[in-house]
């Protein structure tokens, strides 16, 4: 394949891994880091990091986005192409027939109603990937928006314009081939910060991080416990609709010296249990554009690192706590 760039976006890494690379820093997940991932394993205590994925409730966080449908699979009885109804006929007279109860059923999942990866198909930006002096809509590595993710119909541009795209390229099954498991670890932002609405700039991190003696090394797993998977679980699936935009604490994606730092910790992925990770920025009045969410144009557009949201993540934040673990 022929290169899909000849500019990159400024301290991102497009091209590192290769030309036709669809799985970010994610390869910093070698089997040595699997390896140091395994070596943190005592206890052999599971943990579910998921929310039931019918929370958290209503459209009250994200207009469109609806909780999961579930519907039985057709009833076919009667259809004569049905293998099954094939085998009935085939009975014998004195069959006294079958005890079998079963469920057989369909969902249609919004992908990002609940706990959830952004894969690198989901935000990218106008940019002068081919040198032309002209923008287009590409996505990491110059994946290019309506080509390599097309939209599902004409007035769905697929142009990078309100996500209305469908991934051909840098889809999740790219990190479910490779495999997610390596070390993860963990920073509690809950247990220093509360439930307070509030961003957290690299000062505050640090300070934590200190505290807490958390340390974050080459091709790590970053997650942060805000609490706010937790208060979604508490509310049942009838969220407050004002409380659930304006509690726990998210990453302050205004800092510069914070984004500067997620760049150079060289994570494989960003996680939270909270809804975006970042919070959205104010639009900005000096003429210039400007990215609404800093934190996934520089994670998912420029270094090709997956954030996970809405990540359940209380029991393991306790759990860690209790033993003196951050990994
Ligand atoms: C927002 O929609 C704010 O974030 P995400 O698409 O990552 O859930």
């Amino acid at each position: 394949m022929a290169k899909r760039w000849t500019n990159r976006p400024e301290g991102s890494t497009w091209g590192d891994f290769g030309d036709d690379d669809e799985l970010g820093r994610i390869n910093l997940i070698t089997r040595e880091k699997v390896l140091e991932g395994v070596a943190e394993v005592q206890a052999g205590i599971s943990f579910c990091l998921s929310l039931p994925l019918d929370y958290p409730g209503g459209t009250a966080l994200n207009q469109r986005r609806y909780p999961p449908r579930l519907a039985p699979t057709e009833d076919m009885r009667g259809n004569p192409e049905v293998f099954f109804n094939v085998l009935m006929r085939d009975m014998d007279e004195g069959d006294p027939g079958f005890l079998d109860v079963w469920s057989d059923d369909a969902v249609t999942l919004w992908l990002q109603y609940s706990t959830q990866w952004d894969s690198l198909a989901h935000v990218g930006a106008e940019f002068d990937a081919d040198g032309d002096g002209v923008e287009e809509a590409v996505y990491y590595n110059g994946y290019r928006a309506g080509v390599d993710l097309v939209g599902p119909s004409a007035d769905a541009r697929g142009d990078g314009h309100g996500h209305a795209s469908f991934a051909h390229h840098l889809g999740l099954e790219h990190m479910a081939f490779h495999g997610v498991q390596g070390r993860g670890v963990l920073v509690d932002l809950a247990h220093h910060l509360g439930h307070d609405w509030r961003g957290v700039d690299l000062a505050t991190l640090q300070e934590i991080m200190a505290a807490d003696g958390v340390v974050v090394e080459p091709g790590d797993m970053l997650l942060f416990h805000t609490g706010f998977a937790t208060k979604v679980l508490e509310w049942g699936r009838d969220p407050d609709p004002r409380a659930i935009h304006r509690s726990c604490s998210y990453l302050d994606a205004q800092d510069d010296a914070l984004l500067q730092w997620i760049a150079d910790s060289q994570i494989s992925a960003l996680v939270a249990d909270n809804y975006a990770v970042e919070g959205m920025v104010r639009p900005r009045k000096d003429g210039e554009r400007y990215t609404l969410l800093p934190i996934h144009h520089l994670c998912l557009f420029k270094l090709g690192v997956p954030l996970g949201e809405l990540w359940y993540l209380h029991e393991l934040a306790e759990w860690l706590r209790a033993h003196d673990r951050s990994r």
